[in-house]
């Protein structure tokens, strides 16, 4: 294997492939950027693969050729699309699509992949901002620059290590990197499977289908597997107390029962988004996050949300309080902790933290996270990866599983995030290498249930064996209770690719990713 050195603006040489650096001038240097850009010949040619990690989550990461064409949302839809911020999902409204053949970009990590030969550039420190990878196939250029965003005045000094060889090879050198030189390593969780009450009943959920969903799936479930609740018991996007038209005995009754049957209970929340309609907002117009005079509308879920600012001592207090009585008074073992991006649209343009740059106020809201959950356990999800690594136990890698193959026609174009099964498989492949480097990786869900789905037998078994195969957090969101022999051998099946990591055929993935 050959470790790329990469000193500052010095030519350097690796093996026989010499990678070049040059200074950008100005003009090149692109308008979310500030001061430090790398630029490296990285020629490819047609047989060559790429890889650039979306922004979060969500976003659509997948390996492409070199003539390829990654677009973000047709420029009539991003108008359309604009009262209900449906870039704001992603990076479209603070990073550059080109939409040529052979353009692309990503956050935190890189490679082009020549057979099994990898070339891997990677960030071994996102604390003071994301670093951006551009790509142009055309000449060969890949620039590497660090997202200060309007206004940031910070360091923007790039870290960069660059490395050549297998795929594990270049991937344990990169996560040795992360560790010598930041300190980041993966937290020490064990794998898990259960369950997730989203894709079977979505946000409508009682304590009686709670209670229900538990019966069922605690006859198939071993002990120790995590029974979570999702999006739909809380008062509002906001106000994490429990909804007693909903849950009339309160979430401890649910955590006591998820216990008595043997399970971890996990419950989901939005620590960094508030929806419009929320008593939190009327009580406390000064919590959200403020940019250009007025609240950031940070997306169209709930009847449209906004984020919390972190830097207000009232939402810290108003957090770490949320978080104090999910898990020890409620007794949670478990929180999935979602729409993180929310806590950082933009560098922060006051207050003691005046001039940080969107990456790096991300990795701030992510320490928060740790230090108000404790040991307790993390799921990340619709976080940007590389502020993740080493703070959360396991983290979503994919957009959310749908209940049909890839959505409708219209939504596909509209953002990088959308819900769709075939979508969720790609993510997931591509980014398998994070699976116990940075956190275990969760999939998303998948099903075997034959109600309620749009997706064929063959979708949904391929689906799950890419979830089973590559996935550390392995849930469903069937009604187990329900599953017939055929469904029940199936789900043994997947538990044993997964517990054994024992190969299975995904030669399928070739034509589809
Ligand atoms: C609960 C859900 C589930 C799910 C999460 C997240 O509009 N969007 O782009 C969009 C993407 C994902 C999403 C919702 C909306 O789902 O991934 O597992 O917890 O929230 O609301």
């Amino acid at each position: 294997m050959q470790h790329i050195y990469l000193f500052g603006f010095r030519p350097i040489r690796a093996g026989e492939q010499e990678i070049r650096m040059k200074k950008l001038e100005p003009d090149k240097i692109s308008k979310t950027q500030a001061a430090s850009v790398m630029v490296i010949d990285l020629p490819c040619s047609e047989d060559d693969l790429l890889f650039f990690n979306g922004y979060q989550t969500w976003t659509l990461s997948r390996e492409v050729k070199p003539d390829d064409t990654i677009r973000n949302s047709r420029p009539v839809l991003k108008l359309i699309g604009k009262p209900w911020g449906t870039q704001r999902y992603g990076d479209g409204f603070f990073t550059h699509y080109p939409e040529n053949a052979g353009c692309f970009h990503g956050f935190t990590y890189c490679y082009r992949r020549r057979g099994d030969t990898y070339t891997l550039f990677a960030s071994y420190d996102e604390s003071n901002g994301y670093t951006i990878f551009s790509y142009d196939a055309a000449t060969g250029e890949l620039h590497i620059e660090k997202d200060a965003g309007f206004g940031a005045d910070c360091d923007l000094s790039l870290h960069i290590c660059a490395f050549e060889g297998t795929e594990d090879e270049v991937f344990d050198a990169w996560f040795s990197e992360l560790e010598t030189k930041s300190g980041i390593k993966r937290r020490p969780a064990e794998p898990l499977a259960g369950y997730s009450s989203w894709y079977n009943r979505y946000a409508d959920i009682t304590d009686e289908t709670i209670s229900a969903d538990l019966d069922g799936c605690s006859k198939i479930l071993k002990e120790g597997d995590l029974f979570q609740i999702d999006d739909g018991w809380q008062q509002s996007v906001g106000v994490w107390e429990a909804n007693t038209d909903k849950f009339p005995r309160g979430m401890k009754a649910s955590v006591d029962d998820i216990h008595s049957r043997g399970l971890l209970a996990g419950l989901w929340l939005a620590p960094f988004s508030v929806q419009k309609d929320s008593a939190l907002i009327k009580e406390h117009p000064d919590w959200l996050l403020v940019h250009d005079g007025r609240p950031w509308y940070t997306g169209c879920n709930w009847g449209g949300f906004y984020s919390l600012d972190i830097d207000n001592p009232g939402v810290k207090k108003y957090l770490k309080n949320v978080f104090d009585r999910i898990l020890n008074e409620w007794g949670f073992d478990l929180v999935k902790l979602d729409f993180l991006y929310s806590a950082a649209p933009h560098p922060t343009l006051a207050g003691s933290n005046y001039g940080e740059s969107r990456g790096s106020r991300m990795v701030r809201a992510m320490k928060l996270l740790r230090e108000w959950c404790g040991d307790k356990l993390i799921l990340g999800c619709g976080v940007p990866l590389g502020p993740a690594f080493g703070l959360v136990d396991y983290c979503r890698v994919g957009c959310d599983a749908s209940l049909d193959w890839n959505n409708t026609r219209m939504m596909r174009l509209v953002n990088n995030e959308i819900v769709s099964t075939r979508n969720a498989i790609c993510d997931s492949y591509y980014r398998r290498q994070l699976d116990g480097r940075a956190f275990l990786n969760d999939p998303d869900v998948f099903f075997l249930r034959e109600d309620n789905i749009k997706l064929t037998p063959e979708e949904r078994l391929m689906h799950a064996k890419v979830c089973a195969q590559y996935g550390s957090f392995l849930l469903t969101s069937d009604n187990m209770g329900e599953y017939d022999k055929q469904q029940l051998s199936d789900y043994a099946d997947l538990r044993n690719i997964w517990e054994v990591k024992k190969w299975t055929d995904l030669s399928f993935l070739k034509a589809l990713c």
